[in-house]
Formats: structure tokens, sequence, C-alpha cells
């Protein structure tokens, strides 16, 4: 045990009511494997040998029918602790060295989420939760704004609809949970569980569309969603019930559809940027990795630079006509011109939707977070500042501790009347280094450290999250100032270094002897390309390892690059002769096109 550790250990009680942390469900976060198959995987709370991948999951669904058993505290096997060992309070591995164990632990310690007795099932603790009312407020104000309406659409979908729209469900069928009893009785006809609410939105939209004055219609839902994924669940980024909106809507035309898809997009890029200080590309998806419901699929794209993997952050999609045709969604032809007594021709409407889940909050964990824990932007943390008395010894008079007290309650109130959401940390029976590490593994952005010596300077003393070990000075006269003004640096620092480190590992590649180098190198690749399926197979399957006559490190990961987006910003031109990537490919490029291995 390092220094560091020990004394995390010992400098306090920890926080949490149990000394045990039981570890419920491994993370894995580097390679993908179905999510049941792991040996040395254990999930919820049941110790397992090896199970057969079907076995699991039908254990799974009976576990989750039963009443439910108090789920044994069991400890994933590569942290080699004992069960009654209690955990270290601090985050006792490095982001660089095992990135799958420091996210656990970063998100258990900095209380973001806790494990369920269904793998893949989380629940979302106030920290994690606010963070998404953040990004509900944000997001609420801009698509008012824009006249969406909010509404309500039930859980659960007949078959029959779900299925109407078939080329839609064929790829996702497998993902489907479905409710098959009420009760000890079985339903005459089972009922699914909402993976997306298109099939159960459209019907409701041909019934309400009645003429071109209806139009447009945009609903959004704020709403969870279940998809029984066999990929292995990870907290936030794969989840099977996971939060999120869907915006659907019904234009007239094409044009008034393309706008509104865009406009969402850049609504979700400001979430991730400004809000989350998360960067993200913008661009189109190709055919082949688009929504098969969609006319075209629009993207944003992230980066996870520890595992150097890009990562899908939301998506907006114009639908076209493809669902109104299958759910007859017309208005009748406004603008043609007919004789007495001629009916006007039906139109079909065009569709949008577009959708943002909780997977951001893990992507800004990932992209954020230290070997001390979580950092959280000032604009969706909860707490912004803390502010701990220091200097507090056992000899303090007490009437000298209390005078300390008041003056640290006025600073507080100084920041909350500038609307800077703070907490005092008066505990007693802590010590300051113990209260330091404890704000610090949550992510708050700034502590303030008020004591004796900084009350005879008439000064605050500062520090920064995003900047370990720098300290700073604010007089106490300008704190509604500069605080505010701080957590903006804050802000805007964290951002620009992620924004840097993204742009330092987004690299041009003209030829493929560069490729997959390139990529092992923990990088996303941005390649001239003809854009078309086969090579996108082709370059997936190359890129994969084991390639002909290429060498391929051993150790490096074997995933195949995708292609993320398109990206609407081109690093530049593509030049007359150029080709596509693909060597065996010998068609001209048409697009710089981002590839990448990714979650
Ligand atoms: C899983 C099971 C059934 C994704 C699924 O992206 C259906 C689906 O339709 C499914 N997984 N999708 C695509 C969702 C498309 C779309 N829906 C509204 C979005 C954004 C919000």
């Amino acid at each position: 045990m390092s220094t560091e550790e020990k004394r995390r250990s010992t400098g306090g009680k920890r926080m949490s009511q149990s000394g045990i942390e039981p570890k419920m469900e491994a993370i894995q976060l580097t390679e993908d494997k179905p999510a049941d198959s792991s040996s040395t995987t254990v999930e919820g709370g049941q110790p397992t040998e090896k199970p057969k991948k079907q076995d699991k999951e039908r254990r799974d669904q009976k576990s989750a029918a039963k009443p439910a058993k108090p789920a044994k505290p069991t400890q994933q096997q590569s942290s080699k602790k004992k069960m009654d060992e209690p955990t270290l309070i601090g985050i006792t591995c490095s982001k660089a060295e095992d990135l799958s164990e420091w996210y656990q632990q970063v998100i258990l310690k900095g209380e973001m989420l806790e494990f369920t007795d269904i793998p893949g099932c989380y629940i979302y603790q106030p920290a994690s939760y606010r963070i998404w009312e953040f990004i509900q407020a944000f997001f609420n104000d801009r698509i008012r704004k824009m006249k969406v309406k909010n509404c309500y659409f039930p859980l659960f979908i007949t078959e029959a609809n779900l299925q109407r729209e078939k080329d839609h469900i064929e790829g996702f069928a497998a993902e489907v949970a479905w409710v098959t009893h009420g009760g000890k009785n079985k339903l005459e006809k089972r009922l699914a569980v909402r993976p997306t609410s298109e099939t159960a939105m459209y019907s409701f939209y041909a019934k309400k569309i009645r003429s071109h004055r209806d139009l447009p219609l945009k609903l959004n839902q704020w709403n969870n969603v279940v998809r029984w994924e066999f990929k292995h669940p990870m907290p936030f980024l794969r989840s099977r019930e996971f939060l999120w909106q869907e915006g659907h809507t019904a234009h007239m035309t094409e044009e008034e559809a393309g706008k509104e898809v865009l406009e969402i997009l850049d609504h979700y890029a400001a979430i991730y940027e400004d809000l989350l200080a998360v960067p993200v590309i913008k661009g189109r998806k190709t055919k082949e990795e688009q929504f098969p419901g969609a006319h075209y699929t629009t993207t944003l794209e992230g980066f996870i630079p520890s595992v150097g993997r890009g990562i899908q952050a939301a998506t907006s999609h114009c639908l076209g006509q493809h669902f109104a045709k299958m759910f007859d969604i017309t208005v009748e032809d406004p603008n043609q011109q007919i004789k007495d007594g001629q009916a006007r021709d039906k139109l079909h409407v065009w569709q949008n939707s577009w959708g943002f889940t909780t997977r951001s909050i893990g992507v800004m964990v990932l992209i954020h977070g230290d070997d001390k824990g979580l950092i959280t932007p000032p604009r969706v943390a909860e707490v912004q500042v803390v502010i701990i008395p220091v200097g507090v010894t056992a000899k303090m008079a007490d009437a000298d501790k209390q005078n300390l007290y008041d003056e640290v309650d006025k600073l507080r109130q100084t920041l909350e009347d500038v609307d800077v959401r703070v907490e005092c940390d008066y505990r007693e029976g802590y010590n300051v280094g113990y209260k330091f590490n404890d704000w610090e593994m949550k992510g708050v952005p700034l502590r303030l450290e008020f004591g004796p010596k900084d009350a005879a300077k008439g000064i605050v003393t500062t520090s920064r999250r995003d900047q370990s070990g720098s300290k700073g000075e604010i007089p106490v006269t300008d704190i509604a100032t500069e605080v505010p003004k701080l957590l903006e640096t804050i802000q805007k620092d964290m951002f620009q270094k992620a924004s840097d480190e993204y742009a330092a590992h987004r690299k041009v590649v003209r030829g493929w002897a560069d490729f997959v180098p390139t990529l092992n190198e923990k990088n996303l690749v941005l390649a001239p390309s003809c854009t078309t399926e086969e090579c996108e197979k082709q370059i997936k399957k190359d890129s994969a390892g084991n390639v002909e006559g290429q060498e391929v490190d051993e150790k490096a990961p074997s995933m195949g690059a995708k292609t993320l987006c398109i990206p609407f910003e081109q690093p530049e031109g593509i030049e007359e002769g150029q080709k596509c990537i693909n060597p065996k490919c010998e068609e001209k490029a048409v697009k710089w096109v981002l590839y990448g291995r990714s979650y």
C-alpha cells in the first residue's frame, strides 16, 4: 500500500454506511465480450463458473422474475481482496494502468452509481441524476424555443405495433425485452418493453395529423428504454435500461425536416461541449452505420483518450417518408390546383427522430476523471465550491472556532447570493486531509480553504480540482465576482484540455500502410474514402489484426475500425486522383472519413 493510500484509508471513517464495498459486477472497458460469458466476471451477486450464455441469460431472466433475494456481496476476482476486507477509501488504481478498475472505483466511490442484482441495470445516485437534470433543463429550454412539446407514451408496445415496420425492427429483435405474465396469468399477447418509441408513437401521429395545418408536429419524451444487450454491460455506456430523451417530429417538407435534424445536432453538441466540457465531432453516418429505419443519420462522435476509442455520443435522424408510409401518416396536398369535386392528393409527411442518453455521463467521467477520482465540470456540478475550514486545532478556544465558522458561513452566503452552489464541510472527527481527498474524489471543481491565517490576511485560498496541486488566493471582498469567474475558467480549461487531446489523436492518414499502426497508437484516423459499404466492411476486417502480409502488434487491440462518421468539417479538400484508403479498392475517394475502434 502506498503512503497516499495508507493516509487515505486511515484519514477518517468512510461516509457510506458499509465499511465494505461489495463489487457486484466487473466492468470491462477495453474489449468487447458477450455480457454473460466471462469466467472472471461475477455478475448480479452470483458467483459463477463460466456459464453457457443462454443458461446465464435464462437464470438472469428467472431471477428477475422471482421475488428478489438480497444479493450476496461478491468481489471481482482481479481485485484479489478478501470479502471482509474494508475497501480503501480513495481511488486505489491508476487510470492509465487499469481503466476498467479505475472507472468502477470512480463511479462507485464518487457515489454516481450503484450496481443491482440485475446485470446491466444500475442505480443512478443523486450525484449522477443531478447531472441528468442539468442536461434536461438545458435541452428543454432549447427545444421549447423550437416549439417542441414534452409528452409521455406507454412503456409497453404491442407486438403487432412493434412489427409494423419490419425493416426497422429486424436487426434489433434480439434485444427486445418482453412482458409475458400479469401476476400468475399468462398474457394473451405478450408486450414489448419499449426499446425506442417510433412504433409506439406513429399510430398516434396518423390519428393526430389530419391536415397540413397540423404540421409540424413536434413531440419529445424523457423516459427509460430497455435493450437486452448481450455485449458486456458497462455502467452509463452500455446498459440494459437507460434514460434518454427521444424526439419525434413530422414535417411538410424534406427541407424543413433536414433543418431540424441539424439544429438538434447542434443542441446535442452544446450539451457535450458547453455543459460536459466534452469535445465532439459532427458528421453523417455512412449507409452501413446509420439507423436502418432512417433516410439519413447525423451523429456526434466523441473520443476516449485512455483507450484511443471513439464513442457515439448522440444521433439525430431524418427518417424520410418511410415510417409515414408504414403508418399512413398523410395530409392532403395544400398546393395542388384542383377542379371542383376533385380529391386532393395525399402526401406523406417527412419525419425525424433524435435521442440523447445517460451514456453522456459516462463519457464525461472517462474523459475528465483522474487518479484522485471524478472531475465534474462546474456547469453540471451539484456542488461547485466546497469551503473547508482549516487550521482548527484541538487547542483552539470554542469562541475562536465559532468565529471562524461564522466567517465561513458568511462566505457561503455571499456565494449563494450570486448563485454559486456551495457546501461547507464542518464535519467533526475528520482531518483536513481526509476532507480534501473526499471532495476531490467526488469531483467538486473548486475548493476554498479558510483558516485563521487566511482570515487575518482577508483572503481565501483556492484549489482547482482540474489542476492538482496549484493553489491561489482571492481577497474575501472579491469572492462574489472572482469565484464565478474562476468556475467559468475551470469549465473553459477543462474543455480546452479535452479538445486538444482529441485533436492530437485525430490523425490524417493517406496510405493504408499507416492506417493500422496509427490506430494502434490510440488514435482515430481521418482517411480518404469512396464511402461504399464494401470498402467499409473490408477496412473493418483488415484493421482487426491478422491481416495477410501485414505486421500487427500482438498486444494491440484486435477490434476492427468502424467508420465513425463522415465529418461535416473536412480536414481539407480531396485532391484530384486521390484513391480510397482501402488498397483493394480502385475507386476514387470522395470524402475524408473518420475511422476508429469504438465502443
Ligand atoms: C433495439 C431494439 C428495438 C435501436 C433498438 O436513435 C429497436 C431498436 O429502433 C431501434 N435499438 N433502435 C434505433 C433507435 C432509433 C432512434 N429512436 C429515437 C434513435 C433516437 C431516438
